[in-house]
């Protein structure tokens, strides 16, 4: 019979029960942060807290928080939480700006890392007899080597293709069988456009999950990405600093995605107060390690913006759920005084019988923000006549504007005109950054 869940114990302990090991694995975590990593020591010392203050979970609230600034402040060994005789790894963010943040990893902490993917791989169906083909990108980025070492845990065989070459990734998925594909989403859409353009059928792979995470992407997508390749497509959630994938997963629901509460503490704070915010309210997702060696993370500002929910799941497993991020606080952009999410533009193109291939552009001109939407037509419209575009357009701009409350400039562009990813996909070019605005 099918495997439902990878660690059974685990995934399906009572509530009760995890608060309690939390609070353990709490106390515990803060006392060697709190012995080892000077630079937390110094945070809590300026805040006048000391371990012995932390007695239960709600004494998190007296902590101080933790941003991306700090671990860059602290890069490269200010985290470091042990003797760097005592790690293996080292992964990296992907930060454009500024310098990048390095984490750390024991033999432990890659084994708990390598078990949370392995929790999302048999979530979505994954046993021992799959074929994962992993088309994330192998290096620094943690996509590749987290997804690699789940499908290594559950026993899978593993092809370890990393991102691009799509022709190669194509060629190996029909040749070897691959039954899951694990990549971002925004990849998952060019290799499902890819196998149609060579005259595959969905029903022609043996696919039958993908595994698709690092970047946002809506309902629409992923509905999109099913029908293309014939899946059940599942979101994974997770960033470098935690470890990378698999801080939280879907199970056979589709309907948010699990924390692994036995290794994370996870509080929805409001952005600009910092204040905790009870269940079900949308925030601020922040996150503690309860079990780290290398890299621990105290009260850790993520920045992505998501509800947390404890409603009962009917596949069994105990571990909250986190809804899909709806946006990050920081890459939330702020157009003529309107908070706009990319999510929201993506979900109207895709509504609109759009494909995810767009690019949002941002600018100021005479004081001004403008705002401006390239979207591939779709092949078949190729030849219509200016004027029938125009009324595409307009069509699609009044679509947007009733989810976005503001005008944007459409603009369809021939098919393909847009670059592809291969990884994370850039859709937004914002050159009032450039002009020091705050956006
Ligand atoms: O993206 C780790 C990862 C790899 C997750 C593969 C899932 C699959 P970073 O490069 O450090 O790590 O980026 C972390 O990406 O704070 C979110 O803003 C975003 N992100 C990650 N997963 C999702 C997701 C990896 N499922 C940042 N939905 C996070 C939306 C996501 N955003």
């Amino acid at each position: 019979m099918q495997k439902k869940f990878y660690q059974p114990e685990a995934e399906t302990m009572p509530v009760n029960e995890i608060k309690k090991l939390q609070e353990f694995k709490l106390i515990r975590q803060v006392r060697y942060v709190y012995e080892n990593v000077e630079y937390y020591r110094n945070l809590m010392d300026e805040k006048g807290v000391k371990p012995e203050d932390i007695t239960c979970l709600q004494d998190i609230s007296k902590l101080p928080f933790l941003s991306k600034n700090d671990l860059r402040e602290a890069y490269p060994y200010g985290m470091l939480a042990t003797d760097l005789n005592n790690c293996v790894r080292i992964h990296s963010t992907s930060g454009t700006t500024g310098k990048r943040v390095v984490a750390f990893y024991t033999q432990n902490d890659v084994d708990m890392w390598e078990e949370c993917c392995a929790r999302a791989i048999v979530a979505a169906g994954g046993d021992a007899g799959d074929v994962v083909q992993v088309a994330y990108g192998y290096g620094l980025f943690t996509g590749g080597a987290g997804l690699h070492g789940g499908s290594h845990k559950v026993g899978c065989l593993t092809l370890p293709m990393s991102s691009g070459n799509t022709n190669r990734q194509i060629q190996f998925m029909m040749d070897l069988n691959a039954t899951f594909l694990c990549c971002t989403p925004s990849y998952a859409a060019y290799i499902g456009e890819s196998l149609k353009e060579k005259g595959y059928k969905p029903e022609d792979n043996k696919l039958k999950a993908g595994i698709f995470g690092a970047e946002p992407w809506t309902e629409e997508m992923r509905k999109d990405i099913e029908k293309s390749l014939g899946i059940k497509a599942y979101d994974i959630y997770g960033l470098t600093e935690s470890s990378g994938p698999g801080v939280a997963f879907e199970c056979c629901e589709q309907n948010g995605m699990h924390i692994n509460e036995d290794h994370f503490y996870a509080e929805i704070i409001d952005p600009d107060t910092g204040e905790v915010l009870p269940e079900g309210s949308k925030g601020e997702l922040v996150f503690t390690s309860l079990d780290k060696e290398a890299f621990p993370l105290i009260r850790y500002r993520t920045r992505d913006i998501t509800v947390l929910s404890r409603e009962k799941c009917s596949c069994g497993r105990t571990f909250i759920r986190m809804h899909k991020p709806m946006g990050r606080s920081d890459d939330m952009m702020i157009i003529r005084g309107v908070n706009v999410f990319p999510s929201q533009i993506e979900a109207v193109l895709l509504n609109n019988g759009y494909a995810p291939n767009y690019q949002i552009l941002v600018d100021r001109v005479n004081n001004t923000d403008t705002f401006e939407i390239r979207v591939e037509m779709l092949p078949e419209d190729f030849s219509d006549t200016p004027k029938v575009i125009t009324k595409k357009e307009k069509k699609l701009q009044a679509a947007m504007k009733e989810m976005l409350g503001i005008n944007p400039v459409i603009r369809l562009a021939a098919p393909k005109s847009i670059a592809r990813s291969e990884g994370k996909a850039v859709r937004v070019i914002d050159n009032r950054k450039k002009m020091g605005i705050n956006t």
